[in-house]
């Protein structure tokens, strides 16, 4: 079959053992169940060459899948082991009853079935399936959701996949089978939430004609449990509705909303809510009436309450000013904490300039108490080599949610701050920009598609490592001998550090060529351009040294960081190296920890990432074997262009930073060309 990666991780190459589950039992019926008995067939036929059968009765099969209202089921499990699973969790147990041994898969509701079914069929993928099977699982977040950045003209905003997956122009009528495919690949891995357009939103995606073009794609994948939200421009009551103008207190501009919302549940009585970038780059916002981020956010979500729908409030607001733009997203939200209503969250980046391959976490996570929280992360490469470059990014998505925020003590990590362990809050909810487009493996670069399965994974369970994920994804997609399995999980644990060590170690961030973000241009300046998207803001190079003083003598964003994250971080002897140049102005004669100069280190970092990318391509060569020519070749090309990227990056930043340290190379790495 196609070796063009359009399958995905959703291959089901035949395992060494295969559970036999030719006949199904189920005894009842719902679009959900129907496509958890489709999955099952399409691998039992991927693995045997033939369909399943089904039965009503447990005699019948050995595997038993439903809900707790199916007999089958309550005939084998207790309704109090369903008491715990709220609505995505589920239950794969062994079952032996007088003798005879059955699989069964049970879940409060139809979608949770479905994710057992998943669960059950990665399991036999990753040959992990054992006997005495009993596995309880459900999710840490109810709202698992992936961002596109899609406008509707089907550009895709920092898309490296090509155009759009929504065929804008001949939505409803005409549905293209990517949309469905598209629904089951985040159905098997929890993803239960998308937000289909650019959060730098046209008004005209809440216009009557596109909300029937968003029911057609909503409609397709309500079975696989996935909901439809739209980002939405906060002047829609003037540039769609007419209206004078946007001010969230104007009634007009109220009931215009109201009428809104009304429509769209009308039209998808599902719809999920609104994603909101408000007074950010230059996008409308309540702040253009002289009204808060709160006035905003509540009266969308005042407008969404009756129907149970959600405002994501994003947190990504900076302006040139003479604070450090690192720090401006905490000043503008922090009083605004217990102001907001029970059905907002605040979305917020990662990290608190945006996306770098490498950022310290945002100092609001944990920061405000009364306010629910969620991450935004970045799947599509946007400055990590878009979709040139191999990076998994799990690593860099756990970072964050590993990282101890100290809020509430030690151990109040952003994960267990944003999943309701340490404050329980109505709404937990984790997002993604998403990396899919037109393309026929969906993401540009084979390896990209681990970072959108990396995210639904993580998102399911942040408990998981990033070489577990790693693990049960290259089975999956590629291989599961052990000779590919290994070497290619080495390339992929390292090679977001090699990406950060060959563009901006140490904690140097934003030095990308303007605008695109793909290669360096710390030199970069544009006349008259804002200061705050010009590379030197960042850098700070001169003849003493590098870096931006964030400490308490510098911008003082440390304060932002609770005790004794502030301390460690104000302090350059106690602050992490890898992030040194992020808190730190720092001479090119200061002494690391391994007793180099400043200098130097900086020389064999973006050394050492150019090694690792010869060092990926070395071992991709010995792949060959072991997995088709096409997807073969494929990476190989890729992995070129990395590796020259690399060394471009080296080369660039270490001739140009050279003209202020005035300090040799060693010569022990490779000079430059
Ligand atoms: O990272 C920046 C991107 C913009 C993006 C913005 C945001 C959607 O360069 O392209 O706009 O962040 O997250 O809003």
């Amino acid at each position: 079959f196609a070796e063009d990666g359009s399958k995905l991780w959703l291959r089901y190459t035949p395992p060494e053992a295969i559970y036999d589950f030719s006949t199904v039992t189920m005894d009842e019926t719902s679009p959900t169940l129907e496509k958890a008995l489709k999955e099952l067939n399409i691998a039992w036929q991927s693995f045997e060459g033939k369909d399943i059968q089904t039965s009503k009765t447990t005699d019948a099969g050995s595997l038993v899948i439903g809900t707790s209202k199916s007999k089958n089921i309550t005939s084998v499990i207790s309704s109090k082991d369903f008491d715990d699973l709220g609505n995505d969790g589920y239950i794969i147990r062994n079952i032996n009853k007088g003798g005879k041994q059955s699989i069964t898969i049970a879940s409060n509701t139809d979608i949770g079935v479905l994710y057992g079914v998943f669960h059950f069929l990665r399991l036999i993928q990753t040959n992990q399936l054992s006997a005495s099977i009993n596995i309880v699982e459900k999710p840490k977040y109810d709202i698992r959701i992936l961002n596109h950045w899609d406008n509707l003209d089907r550009t895709v905003e920092r898309g490296y996949a090509g155009y759009s997956l929504w065929k804008w122009d001949e939505l409803p009528n005409t549905l293209s089978p990517r949309y469905e495919a598209y629904a089951r690949a985040n159905a098997s891995i929890g993803i239960n939430a998308t937000v289909l357009n650019n959060v730098n939103a046209s008004p005209q995606i809440l216009s009557k004609e596109y909300l029937h073009k968003v029911k057609a794609l909503a409609d397709i994948f309500r079975p696989y449990g996935l909901k439809v939200y739209l980002a939405v421009n906060f002047s829609s009551p003037k540039e769609l509705g007419g209206l004078p103008n946007s001010d969230p207190l104007n009634k007009e501009v109220i009931k215009w909303w109201n009428d809104k919302a009304k429509e769209i549940y009308s039209i998808i009585p599902d719809f999920g809510g609104f994603l909101v970038k408000a007074n950010s780059e230059g996008l409308p916002g309540p702040q253009d009436y002289g009204r808060t981020h709160a006035d905003g956010a509540n009266m969308l979500a005042d407008a969404l309450k009756p129907y149970n729908g959600i405002v994501m409030w994003r947190a990504f607001v900076y302006n040139p000013s003479n604070e450090d733009r690192a720090k401006q997203a905490y000043l503008e939200f922090m009083p605004l904490d217990g102001q907001f209503r029970d059905n907002v969250i605040i979305q917020i980046k990662n990290g608190p300039i945006d996306f770098q391959p490498r950022e310290p976490f945002s100092p609001l996570f944990g920061a405000m108490q009364k306010t629910p929280e969620m991450v935004e992360f970045q799947i599509t490469q946007e400055y990590l080599g878009f979709s040139n470059h191999l990076a998994y990014l799990a690593p860099l998505f756990k970072e964050t949610l590993d990282s101890d925020t100290y809020a509430n003590g030690k151990g109040s990590t952003i994960a267990k701050i944003t999943d309701g362990t340490l404050r329980p809050h109505k709404l937990t909810a984790i997002a993604a920009v998403a990396n899919i487009g037109e393309d026929t493996n969906w993401c540009g670069h084979h390896f990209a598609q681990s970072n959108w399965y990396a995210f639904g994974r993580l998102a399911w369970d942040h408990q998981l490592t990033s070489k577990q994920i790693a693990d049960e994804w290259i089975k999956m997609t590629f291989s599961k001998d052990n000779g590919f399995v290994n070497p290619v999980k080495d390339i992929m644990l390292a090679s977001r550090e090699a990406v950060v060590d060959y563009m901006m170690p140490m904690g140097l961030h934003h030095i990308f060529a303007f605008g695109h973000h793909y290669g360096p241009e710390p030199w970069g300046d544009v006349p008259g351009g804002r200061p705050d998207w010009m590379p030197w803001y960042y850098h700070n190079a001169d003849s003493v040294g590098l870096g931006f003083d964030r400490s308490i003598t510098g911008s003082n964003a440390v304060s932002q960081y609770f005790s004794p994250l502030k301390e460690i971080y104000n302090d350059a002897s106690r602050c992490p190296e890898n992030l040194l140049l992020w808190f730190h102005y720092i001479p090119w004669s200061y002494k690391m920890k391994n007793g180099r100069i400043m200098w130097d280190e900086l020389c064999y970092k973006y050394n050492s990432g150019v090694q690792q990318t010869r060092s990926f391509q070395q071992t991709w060569r010995q792949m060959q074997p072991y997995i088709d020519e096409q997807r073969f070749n494929d990476v190989k090309s890729k992995l070129e262009i990395q590796s020259q990227d690399a060394v471009w990056w080296k080369d660039a930043c270490l001739l140009y930073f050279q003209t202020f340290s005035k300090r040799p190379i060693p010569s022990d790495i490779e000079p430059p060309v």
